[in-house]
């Protein structure tokens, strides 16, 4: 067995490298398209979703920023500046802005691949608009998904709308300050379920290139095609420095926003191991934006984002006991049974220990789950806002028809 303990000061620092962005809509009301179920404890406005994501944040030690979507948390007369000061007061930033080109309905056959050029105009606005709110909020990083694609064989020109895609991106690419990163994510299918315009990370590379240098590409792990080598896509997109960031959670058929690791740790291990051996190999630490894209339709959403926090600290610690000299040296030797079994030794290592001892020199819980229920933040939430809901007349859960 790995000797974890000698790897204790190479956790430390992984986990002191690791923050996680929480996405505000993890927190409200969300499901599935054939029903939702209410919590008493969802947040209902964006004040809810910077207090819990606050209360996550001091319980883990590593979720400093909130990730929002446009349309969703910010109003028209919402000042940029008094959202940045409210985030402060919680003790948080605003992280990745996800502009939103996926409700509107004249988004019906696509949005910057749309044929027509005055709806292209509007997405390409709206999303200029979302660059402008970025670097109001002092937030680094835009993450653009794109729902566009079409339904049927034959239904639009596949080069044409790679093109128009092409031209809008590029605009867009002029629009960012100095500091702002664009993330473009991709995803095989949903909503459209004959091609989608941004289907994968070569598309995605390729556009990221064909933007600019601030342009790079974003993982979302529930993004993929059933048994399709993740880790291997990590790999080339660091080497060719290209790997922006990750949305974080796990699936099973298909985008089913389940809690990371829930069905495959060792994928996400096997992630984790491919970018400290990279910055092992090359002596460069990349900057990847972590984020986690979660909805939660039965489980409790506080929970279920510390839970996929510690979850996350427990697998890059496990990454970080691999041993990549000793590994390097069994590969030369072909000694493949070797090479395996040193993986999955530091895979199947209990690092909680580690893990747990990083957390008490933080000054937090050594167990953020079983404090978050000790601490009674649910029961205060869910009777305030259940009487909130009454007051407001809001109807919990429901179907979305
Ligand atoms: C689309 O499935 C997606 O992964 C995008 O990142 C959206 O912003 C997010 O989900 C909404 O939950
Ligand atoms: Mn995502």
């Amino acid at each position: 067995m790995n000797d974890a303990s000698k790897y204790a000061s190479r956790v430390a620092a992984v986990l002191n490298d690791l923050t996680i962005e929480l996405p505000s809509w993890g927190f409200a009301d969300t499901g599935t398209r054939f029903g939702k179920f209410g919590q008493d404890s969802a947040a209902i406005d964006f004040t809810d979703k910077l207090s819990d994501a606050s209360h996550v944040n001091r319980l883990t030690g590593c979720c400093p920023k909130l990730a929002v979507h446009v349309l969703w948390d910010f109003s028209a007369n919402q000042q940029p500046a008094e959202v940045k000061s409210q985030a402060e007061q919680h003790g948080l930033r605003i992280g990745s802005i996800n502009p939103n080109l996926f409700q509107d309905q004249q988004y019906k056959y696509g949005s910057l691949c749309h044929p027509d050029a005055k709806i292209r105009e509007h997405a390409v606005q709206h999303c200029i608009d979302s660059i402008k709110l970025g670097q109001a909020v002092d937030s680094r990083v835009v993450t653009l998904w794109l729902a566009d694609g079409s339904n049927y064989p034959g239904q639009d020109n596949l080069r044409a709308r790679k093109g128009r895609l092409q031209e809008c991106l590029q605009t867009l690419h002029g629009h960012l300050s100095s500091e702002q990163s664009f993330l473009l994510e991709y995803k095989p299918f949903e909503p459209a379920f004959y091609h989608t315009d941004l289907a994968d990370w070569g598309m995605s590379l390729a556009l990221a290139r064909a933007m600019g240098p601030q342009a790079k590409v974003l993982v979302d792990t529930g993004h993929h095609y059933q048994s399709q080598n993740i880790e291997q896509i990590v790999a080339w997109l660091l080497d060719e420095g290209m790997l922006g960031g990750f949305h974080f959670n796990d699936r099973r058929y298909a985008d089913d926003d389940l809690t990371l690791a829930s069905i495959d740790p060792y994928q996400i291990f096997r992630i984790f191991y491919e970018i400290l051996s990279y910055a092992h190999d090359t002596g460069r630490t990349p900057t990847i934006e972590y984020m986690i894209d979660q909805s939660h339709n039965l489980k409790p959403k506080i929970e279920a984002m510390i839970q996929t926090v510690m979850t996350a600290q427990e697998l890059v610690a496990k990454a970080a006991i691999v041993d990549f000299d000793l590994l390097a040296d069994l590969q030369a030797r072909q000694d493949i049974v070797g090479c395996e079994r040193h993986l999955k030794q530091a895979f199947f290592t209990d690092v909680s220990g580690l893990v747990t001892a990083w957390r008490v020199e933080q000054g937090i819980s050594p167990d953020p789950l079983t404090a978050h229920r000790e601490s009674g933040y649910l029961e205060v939430i869910e009777k305030e806002r259940r009487q909130r809901r009454q007051e407001l007349g809001i109807v919990t859960g429901g179907s979305y028809a």
